[in-house]
């Protein structure tokens, strides 16, 4: 059962509620001020946890964008979406402002338990899960364990080597997924303001964008198969539930041998995983 309230700090969107018996009773959301540092970001979660009624000693998940390491440090692995955000004391700040029933954990990673618990992976012992959004996140669930490190970084799909990209990532790696499939890399190549404009937009640069990015994600999907066993992919972020993506990627997976196509299918808990994962145990 899952009750408290719960964050989820991603890239674009910073959303907050309030969960009783596994169900979300209230949501907000504000738009992620990608330039803040620590003080600010915590700050803007104190605005949308009071709208929702939090009193400080209240259990709190967050999850995040970025990797969280075992003493709950936070660091952007892409600096590009977090730039103020380089190795702080996340969990430590948390607790000294809403009391110590506060757990963190990056979002996509958040995610990938919940799906798994309750969502699209429920049924399967080796299941992957991607948010296809700002950037490109996720993680592996294997016999019921989200695959972890102590530095944070395992799980972090996205920064996986693409035969489709070779620019660079604002992780520093080239050629990235996510410098290829992500939010910000559809509406680079597609030269529209974001990606929802690029899925809205009548022309060959922004449907040539959409196609390469679920190329990626298809490829990095049978990848997973190699490595992992899948037997199944769920896609989640606003870009991955965007009409036709996932039939897209599906579309995509054909070009590999039948035995490392993995079935691709929604996030059950659509744009609301991560904050049901944030209160995971
Ligand atoms: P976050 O990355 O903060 O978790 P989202 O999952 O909403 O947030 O992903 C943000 C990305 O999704 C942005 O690139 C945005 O342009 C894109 N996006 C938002 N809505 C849509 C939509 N309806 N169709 C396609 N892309 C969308
Ligand atoms: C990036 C990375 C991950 C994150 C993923 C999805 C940063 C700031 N982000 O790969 O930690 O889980 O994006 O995040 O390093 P979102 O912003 O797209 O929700």
């Amino acid at each position: 059962m899952i009750e408290g309230f719960a964050v989820d700090l991603g890239g674009t969107k910073t959303a907050a509620s309030r969960i009783e018996n596994s169900t979300i009773v209230d949501r907000v959301q504000e738009p992620t001020d990608g330039k803040a540092g620590l003080e600010d970001q915590i700050s803007a979660m104190a605005g949308l946890l009071s709208r929702l009624g939090f009193e400080p000693g209240a259990r709190l998940g967050v999850a995040v964008a970025g990797r969280i390491n075992s003493t709950g440090h936070w660091q952007a692995v892409n600096a590009d979406t977090l730039s103020g955000i380089k190795g702080v004391p996340l969990l430590e700040r948390l607790r000294s402002r809403f009391g110590a029933n506060v757990t963190v954990r990056n979002d996509a990673a958040a995610a990938a338990i919940a799906e798994a618990r309750f969502g699209a992976g429920q049924g399967v012992r080796n299941f992957g899960y991607l948010t296809v959004s700002t950037g490109v996140g996720g993680d592996v669930v294997l016999d019921g364990r989200l695959v972890q490190s102590a530095n944070g970084l395992a799980g972090h799909l996205g920064f996986v080597s693409s035969p489709f990209g070779d620019s660079m990532c604002g992780s520093g790696r080239r050629g990235t997924v996510e410098s290829v499939a992500s939010g910000r890399a559809i509406a680079a190549a597609a030269g529209t303001v974001d990606a929802k404009a690029a899925f809205s937009a009548d022309t060959e640069e922004a449907r040539r964008a959409i196609e390469i990015s679920a190329a990626a994600i298809a490829r990095l999907g049978a990848d997973l198969a190699a490595i992992f066993g899948l037997e199944r992919l769920a896609i989640g972020g606003s870009v991955g539930l965007a009409e036709g993506y996932i039939a897209l990627v599906t579309e995509k997976m054909v070009v590999e041998p039948p035995l490392f196509r993995v079935p691709v299918v929604p996030a059950v808990l659509g744009h609301d995983s991560a904050l049901l994962g944030a209160l995971c145990s």
